[in-house]
């Protein structure tokens, strides 16, 4: 079993029965999905809501229930993907471009519990290209305040055409080499006109199951 199967089945058994729960997107919540699925085939009862177009199609395939997230008061467990996360389980996400949908749903979760395999782990965040989504209107402008902070953003593609989010937005995907104060620099992303949401998920996290020295290892905050 590789390491994004083992935490991603681990977290599955957090789900209990009546559950209303946030479904990732990515190669490690596939796991988790999956694992759901065969848990519904014998019997849990529980509803989902996806956090992208891709996470629905394969949630249905599973025979996971999905509700409208307007028709629901309370998520309680989340459980998403991170592209790196640090010693304080502050994350970066967006790497699939889900963070916007990610974020919503990991804030309105009672529990956010995130998978990531040994690899995603740093001391401090920023080796990964911290991926911000913003409207395509003065995108070139927004693109440059957002230098001003310290990074080289560089517009993301699909194929030779900007890749478009599921909510019609761009992703600058913008590398700050070390990111010494995630929180600070959430806020200061998020302040500048254009931006509609960036992937740093600062104290989101209350569980990480991830994998040291070949071992499922779990970190709560
Ligand atoms: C998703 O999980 C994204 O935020 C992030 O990019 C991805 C991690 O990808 P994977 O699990 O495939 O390594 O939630």
């Amino acid at each position: 079993m590789n390491e994004k199967q083992m935490v991603g089945e681990k977290a599955a058994e957090y789900i209990k029965d009546g559950m209303v729960v946030g479904l990732g997107t990515g190669s490690t919540a596939y796991y988790t999905i999956k694992k759901l699925g065969e848990l519904v085939r014998n019997g849990l009862n529980i509803t989902g809501i996806p956090t992208s177009e891709q996470t629905a199609k394969l949630a249905v395939e599973q025979g996971i229930t999905l509700v409208d997230f307007k028709d629901v008061k309370q998520i309680d467990v989340a459980i998403d993907g991170a592209d790196e996360f640090d010693t304080n389980l502050n994350l970066i996400k967006g790497g699939g471009g889900a963070l916007l949908r990610e974020k919503i749903i990991g804030n309105a979760a009672s529990t956010f519990i995130v998978i990531a395999d040994s690899s995603k782990g740093a001391e401090k965040l920023g080796a990964f290209p911290l991926p911000v989504e913003i409207v395509k209107f003065g995108s070139e402008m927004t693109s440059r305040k957002i230098a001003e902070l310290g990074c080289e953003p560089i517009l993301r593609l699909n194929g030779n055409r900007p890749f478009i989010t599921d909510n019609g937005n761009y992703i600058l995907d913008c590398d700050f080499k070390q990111i010494d104060s995630p929180d600070e620099l959430e806020l200061q992303l998020n302040m500048i006109p254009g931006v509609v949401e960036n992937g740093l998920f600062v104290n989101m996290a209350k569980r990480l199951i991830t994998i040291e020295n070949g071992e499922l290892v779990e970190k709560t905050r």
